[in-house]
Parts: structure tokens; C-alpha cells; sequence
């Protein structure tokens, strides 16, 4: 079965590791230097679940972790063979939000798929810790700063609906390209009483103006792809057939850069926004510059050496 219709399988091969993958699949391009990490539930709109997130986190760092890989791109597979919709995500499953916030585990949801008779009102976790998704509850946040700190170009890749933590996603994704066609955004939060007061609203808020992004999450309209691109929330829409090769496309061309100057630029656009966190991330990259110094070398062999060190080649700089 093919994966996703606008999926081109000559361009790509299964991650190491993405077999026993449920709820996403995760591609690496054949020279090794794109990874495709899709939700793969089309049929509720790729929401995700506790499992789905378990799987996108270790895909995502997976992807971190290679240092072939310069850009991941992220989106949806589909159609739904249920109704052909498509989406790239519809954030949290609302079938299997307790009411305490926690999110059902994947094994804990009825097998069928099914609707549960009532919300849960105790927490799953401190009935059986054992059905807990590994990571626990809210864990959407912590993929959030993973694509925010990996020093690399995540591309939200829409062929669909990005609505609720969906679209929160794709605004904490550096880059967004939208299906013309298909592309839909809309800020559900407020509907469901469930809201991302971080990156989702606050960021998003950057991108697009006050306005616009209050807007967006108050009023919790449907927005068009085009519509996006005019808000400034997304930079490109293709038409549908051509959104994952005009993605590999944009990749292809960040990949002929200077990987250090992008990974400075990632973490310096970041900085304004991520107060001290941001700072020591943008420090951690000058730090390992530093390192690659005859300077700094000298400072640590000195040290190993037992002596002074000498400075006396390194200018002040001016
Ligand atoms: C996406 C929408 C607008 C698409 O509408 P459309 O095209 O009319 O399709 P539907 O008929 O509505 O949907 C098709 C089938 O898919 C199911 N489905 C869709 N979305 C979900 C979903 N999120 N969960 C479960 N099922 C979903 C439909 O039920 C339908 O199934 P059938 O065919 O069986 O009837 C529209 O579908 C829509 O509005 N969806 C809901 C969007 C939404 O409200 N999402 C949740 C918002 N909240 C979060 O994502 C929070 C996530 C989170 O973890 C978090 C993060 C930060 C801070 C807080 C939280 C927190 O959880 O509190």
C-alpha cells in the first residue's frame, strides 16, 4: 500500500527502526540527508495519541541524532480512505482526553477505534503505570522543543487540514508549505478547551502580529492556504500534486548551504523569543566553535600539561 498518495517512492527508504511503526511513518531521502517523518492515522485527520507522540519524538531525534540529515520534513499522510479528506494534524485525539488533561494510552483506547462510553475521570497513570505512554502526559510540548532546538530545517509539509495542536506544530516548524487545494488552518483550542498558551498562540503571535493570531485563536475560523501565506504563517502554497517535491526542493536547497551558518541562524532567530534557554543554546553552538580554536586548545593543553597557558598569540579583537 503506498503510503500517501502524493507520496514519491523512488525518492525515498524506511528509516532504521520505522518498521514497527504504528501511527507514523518515517522516510530518510537515498542520499541520506532529508528525513520525511509523516502522522499516518488519516482516517480522525492524523490526530495524535500518547503512542503517535512516543513514535514522532524518537523519529524526530532520531533525525537529530544523523548527522547526514540537514532537514526533516513533517506532515500528514492520506487521504482518509474513510471520506478522501486530508490533513497533516488535527492535534490531540479527543477521544482519549481525560479529564484531568492526560491522554489515554494507545493500548488503553478501545481496540476499535471506538468513541469510550464516558471521559475518564480518573488518571490513567495512577491506576496502572504501566499503560502510561512513556513519556507522559502533554508530551506534544517536549516535540514542540525538540523541532525548536534541533540544529537543523524542520519543514511543516501541509497537504491538509493543521488544526488545533496540528497547527500549533506547524507554527513551531521553521518553515510551512501548504497544498492550495487542500491546505486548511484553524486554530480549534478554544472550541475544545484545550490550549497551547506557548509556542502555538505566543509565537504564532510573532509570525503573523497580535491581530492576526488572536484573531485566529479567538475567533477559531477556517482559514484557507492562501489565506496563511497572506497572515505571514506560511511561506509557500503549491498546488497539491506538487507540495512534497516542492518541499524536497526547498530542502535540497538548504542542504547546499553552510550547515554551521544555518544552524547559528536557527538558534539565533530562536534567541530573541527563548529568553536565557535561548541564549544557552545560541552559547552551546559558539562554545563548540570555540572549541575547534588553536586558542581553546591551548587553554586545555595547558591545563593537561601542568603549565601557564600562553595567549600571547591570540589578539584582543577589536
Ligand atoms: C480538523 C477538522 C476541522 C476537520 O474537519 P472535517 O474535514 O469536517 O473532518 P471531520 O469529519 O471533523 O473529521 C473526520 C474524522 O476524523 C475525526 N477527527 C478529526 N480530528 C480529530 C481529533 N483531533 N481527535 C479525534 N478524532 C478526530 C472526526 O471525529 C471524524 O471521525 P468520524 O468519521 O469517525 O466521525 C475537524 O475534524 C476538527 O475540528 N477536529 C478537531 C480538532 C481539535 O479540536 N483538536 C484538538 C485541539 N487540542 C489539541 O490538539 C491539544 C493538544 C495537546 O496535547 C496540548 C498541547 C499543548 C497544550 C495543551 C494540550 C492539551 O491537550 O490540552
Amino acid at each position: 500500500m503506498s503510503v500517501s498518495d502524493i507520496f514519491d517512492e523512488a525518492e525515498w527508504a524506511v528509516a532504521p527502526g520505522a518498521e514497527e511503526f504504528t501511527d507514523i511513518t518515517s522516510h530518510i531521502s537515498l542520499d541520506g540527508r532529508i528525513a520525511r517523518i509523516a502522522f499516518d492515522r488519516p482516517e480522525v485527520r492524523n490526530a495524535f495519541r500518547p503512542h503517535t507522540v512516543d513514535e514522532l519524538y524518537r523519529a524526530l531525534d532520531d533525525a537529530r541524532q544523523n548527522p547526514r540529515i540537514g532537514v526533516v520534513l513533517l506532515t500528514g499522510n492520506g487521504p482518509s480512505a474513510k471520506d478522501g479528506g486530508w490533513a497533516f494534524c488535527s492535534g490531540g485525539d479527543q477521544r482519549i482526553r481525560g479529564r484531568d488533561g492526560y491522554q489515554y494510552a494507545a493500548d488503553e483506547a478501545p481496540a476499535d477505534g471506538s468513541q469510550p462510553a464516558a471521559a475518564p475521570s480518573a488518571n490513567a497513570a495512577s491506576r496502572d503505570p504501566s499503560m502510561a505512554a512513556r513519556t507522559g502526559r502533554l508530551h506534544i510540548l517536549e516535540v514542540q522543543r525538540l523541532i525548536r532546538f534541533m540544529p537543523k530545517v524542520v519543514i511543516a509539509v501541509i497537504p491538509g487540514w493543521a488544526a488545533g495542536g496540528g497547527h500549533s506544530l506547524h507554527v513551531v516548524c521553521d518553515l510551512s508549505i501548504a497544498s492550495r487545494e487542500h491546505g486548511r488552518f484553524k486554530q480549534t483550542d478554544a472550541d475544545v478547551g484545550s490550549f497551547d498558551a506557548g509556542y502555538g498562540s505566543a509565537y504564532m503571535a510573532r509570525q503573523t502580529g497580535q491581530k492576526i493570531a488572536r484573531e485566529v485563536f479567538f475567533l477559531a475560523e477556517e482559514y484557507s492556504a492562501d489565506r496563511a501565506y497572506e497572515m505571514g504563517a506560511v511561506n509557500r502554497v503549491v498546488a497539491h500534486a506538487d507540495l512534497e517535491r516542492e518541499a524536497i526542493s526547498m530542502a535540497r536547497t538548504i542542504l547546499t548551504k553552510s550547515p554551521t551558518a544555518i544552524r547559528m541562524l536557527k538558534f539565533a532567530f530562536n534567541a530573541v523569543d527563548d529568553g536565557l534557554v535561548g541564549q544557552q543554546v545560541f552559547a552551546g553552538e559558539a562554545t563548540r566553535l570555540a572549541y575547534g580554536t588553536d586558542e581553546a586548545v591551548e587553554g586545555r593543553d595547558s591545563f593537561l600539561e601542568k603549565r601557564e597557558p600562553d595567549w600571547s598569540p591570540y589578539p584582543w579583537h577589536y
